[in-house]
C-alpha cells in the first residue's frame, strides 16, 4: 500500500475535503518532504491539467500521480452522468473523457464520484443507474487504452441516492459490460453507510481500486473515531496494492492534516510488505 495526499486546483471547491490547495508545485514539495508516495489531483478541467507541467513537478519531487478527480464537472459546471437532459449527459461524458485522456497520459486513473449525480424528480433510480452504466461502458474502455482503471466512488446518502454502500457499487459493476471499472472506497462515506467497514472491504476484495483515507469526521486519520487497524487488516487480507489517499479537510491547517495523515499511515501500514 502506498500513501497519497489530495491537491485541489478548484477555487470554487473551497471548504471541500482537500489537503492542499491551488499551487501544485508547493503541494508536491510539501507532500514529498513529508514522505508521501503520491499526490491525487482535483483539477478544474482536463484543459487546466494539460496546461500544467505535471510530469516535471512529479519527477522533481519523486512523486507518483495516484488519481485525478472529476468533481469539478459537477461543482463548477453542473454536469452529471445521470442528468435527465441527454445533452448534459453527453457533455458530462465528454468532461470525464477528456480527463481520462490527460490523467491516462500521466499513467493515472480517473475518478467518478459526484458526477454520478442522483435520481430525482421524474428520474427513477433504475433509469439513472442505466444512464450511469451507459456512461461507464463508454468511459472505461477509454481508460483501458492507458492501462488504467476507471474508479467509481460510492458516496454517502447526503450526496447521492445511486451508489451509496459498497454492495451498491458491487451490484453496479455486475451490470457493466466493461471489467475495467473499480470501486473507490472512501472511509468517510463508508463510516456513515456501512455496518462493518472491514467486512465491506473484504467483500469488495479485488474490486477495490482506490481508497480515500479519512477519519469519521472527514478530518485526517487520527483526528476522528474510526477504528483503523481492522480496516488496514482487511486491506492486507485482500492484498490491496493501491493508494491510501487523504481526501480530508485541511484542518487545523493543510500542513497539520498532511502530517497527521502520514503519521497515521506509517503507524498503521508500516511493516506490511505489499
Ligand atoms: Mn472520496
Amino acid at each position: 500500500m502506498r500513501s497519497a495526499v489530495t491537491v485541489s486546483l478548484v477555487p470554487e471547491a473551497r471548504g471541500g475535503p482537500f489537503v492542499f490547495w491551488d499551487d501544485l508545485e508547493a503541494a508536491a514539495s510539501s507532500a514529498a518532504m513529508l514522505g508521501f508516495d503520491a499526490i491525487e489531483i482535483f483539477p478544474h478541467s482536463a484543459e487546466q491539467l494539460a496546461g500544467l507541467p505535471v510530469r516535471s513537478i512529479l519527477q522533481r519531487h519523486g512523486l507518483q500521480l495516484a488519481a485525478v478527480g472529476t468533481g469539478a464537472g459537477w461543482v463548477v459546471q453542473r454536469l452529471r452522468l445521470t442528468d435527465p437532459d441527454p445533452e448534459i449527459r453527453a457533455r458530462a461524458i465528454a468532461f470525464v473523457s477528456n480527463m481520462i485522456d490527460q490523467a491516462g497520459a500521466l499513467g493515472a486513473p480517473t475518478i467518478v464520484g459526484s458526477m454520478q449525480g442522483r435520481a430525482e424528480q421524474a428520474v427513477t433510480r433504475e433509469q439513472a443507474l442505466d444512464w450511469l452504466a451507459e456512461a461507464c461502458d463508454q468511459l472505461a474502455p477509454r481508460a483501458e487504452r492507458f492501462h488504467v482503471s476507471l474508479f467509481l466512488e460510492p458516496l454517502n446518502r447526503y450526496e447521492t441516492n445511486l451508489l451509496v454502500r459498497i454492495t451498491d457499487g458491487l451490484a453496479f459493476l455486475d451490470r457493466l459490460k466493461s471489467r475495467n471499472v473499480k470501486l473507490l472506497c472512501d472511509l468517510f462515506h463508508m463510516n456513515i453507510e456501512e455496518a462493518d467497514m472491514a467486512a465491506a472491504l473484504r467483500l469488495a476484495a479485488a474490486d477495490v481500486g482506490h481508497v480515500h483515507f479519512a477519519d469519521s469526521n472527514r478530518h485526517a486519520v487520527g483526528y476522528g473515531h474510526t477504528n483503523i487497524p481492522p480496516i488496514v487488516d482487511a486491506l492486507k487480507q485482500i492484498h490491496y496494492r493501491g493508494f491510501l489517499s487523504a481526501e480530508v479537510l485541511p484542518k487545523p491547517s493543510s500542513e497539520s492534516a498532511a502530517k497527521q495523515t502520514i503519521e497515521s499511515f506509517q503507524k498503521y501500514c508500516r511493516g506490511e510488505n505489499s
